[in-house]
């Protein structure tokens, strides 16, 4: 565990560091020198479990990206996530796809999209950023590289996943559940969308993100959602901060949405406050169907204040610092 004293020591470096490269930035972004990092906050209650794993690294001083990486592979590998990962729902045809991105400190950024066969899709988006002159892979390109790299190829579709696909079969309507990241453990329940959005800032105020998502349950076979989507899903900027979003990644991809977020807290807006605002031009390009479903954004600024917003209510986010490890916090929403 990492100690108070060292805490606050590393702390302070970080926010020299920080206040040194501030002077690039815009005179309504500067930071101030502040310990409220490191942190690390990510999407929906089942967040809390992926930010503890980060933390074995932030807390020991170790790096924002190794952080996210290794907290994001939480829900990837848990059998009883059935958005993310391992043991996602599959598509309309039965296959299992997955997608991620990944963000550096640096600008630096990886993806994969509709990636089969391989159980941690965030470790090839890592892998495509630091190994390839590229940003994103797809499909059988996406599993080549990750076999290639040592990745195990292996089928994904559990027997309950073929259950719940099957049963959906029966009436094949797709109409995402609002929420469902919160009703998994509802027996019978209709699965859809789920997805992780996690931001870290290390002790030396370096920050970064990763997304990782089996997209929207019995989705077209090739639909490719908002989360490996750089800009859209998770954006980084270290001058700034981070955004990222969970919910129907339609909605968010015509708004650039992680993106605009930044952008807004670039401007000068609170996390909170810029995800509001995201949210709301959501709502009002397509108001109608912005009834019908969720699309929540979550922020991160260079100071380490965060916050979240998203259209209906339901929506939370998990936060873990040297504090508190196992926070969950509502995220407000319009409806
Ligand atoms: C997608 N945004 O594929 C993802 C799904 C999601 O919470 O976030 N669900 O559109």
């Amino acid at each position: 565990m990492y100690s108070r004293r060292k805490f606050i020591k590393v702390s302070a470096a970080g926010a020299s560091l920080a206040a040194l490269s501030s002077s690039a930035i815009a005179r309504s972004t500067l930071i101030k020198p502040a310990a409220n990092y490191p942190i690390v906050i990510s999407t929906w209650d089942f967040g809390v479990a992926a930010n503890q794993e980060a933390w074995k690294t932030l807390g020991n001083g170790g790096r924002a990206l190794d952080a996210v990486e290794a907290g994001v592979k939480i829900p990837e590998a848990d059998m009883n996530n059935h958005s993310v990962g391992r043991a996602g729902y599959p598509d309309r045809d039965g296959h299992v796809t997955l997608d991620a991105c990944i963000m550096d400190e640096l600008g630096n950024c990886g993806a994969v999209a509709g990636i089969e066969y391989i159980a941690h899709p965030i470790s090839v988006a890592r892998l495509v950023m630091e190994k390839t002159p590229h940003v994103m892979l797809v499909g059988e390109g996406a599993t080549q590289f990750a076999v290639e790299q040592g990745f195990k190829k292996e089928k994904l579709l559990t027997p309950e996943s073929e259950k719940a696909w099957k049963e959906w079969l029966k009436t094949a309507k797709y109409s995402p559940v609002i929420n469902f990241e919160n009703k998994q453990h509802i027996p019978g329940n209709q699965y859809n969308h789920d997805t992780i959005g996690m931001l870290a800032i290390d002790a030396k105020g370096n920050i970064s993100g990763a997304c990782t998502t089996s997209g929207m349950a019995f989705k077209l076979h090739g639909r490719v959602g908002d989360s490996p989507i750089i800009g859209a899903g998770l954006y980084v900027d270290n001058e700034i901060g981070g955004a990222t979003s969970t919910g129907v990644g339609e909605e968010v991809i015509r708004n650039v949405g992680s993106f605009l977020v930044v952008e807004l807290m670039r401007q000068g807006l609170s996390p909170e406050d810029a995800c509001k605002e995201a949210v709301r031009r959501i709502i009002k390009k397509k108001p109608d169907t912005a009834k019908e479903i969720q699309v929540g954004f979550l922020a991160i600024n260079k100071k380490g204040e965060y916050g979240a917003f998203a259209i209906q209510k339901g929506f939370s986010f998990a936060v873990c610092n040297a504090e508190k490890q196992d926070l969950i916090i509502p995220g407000k929403s319009f409806y």
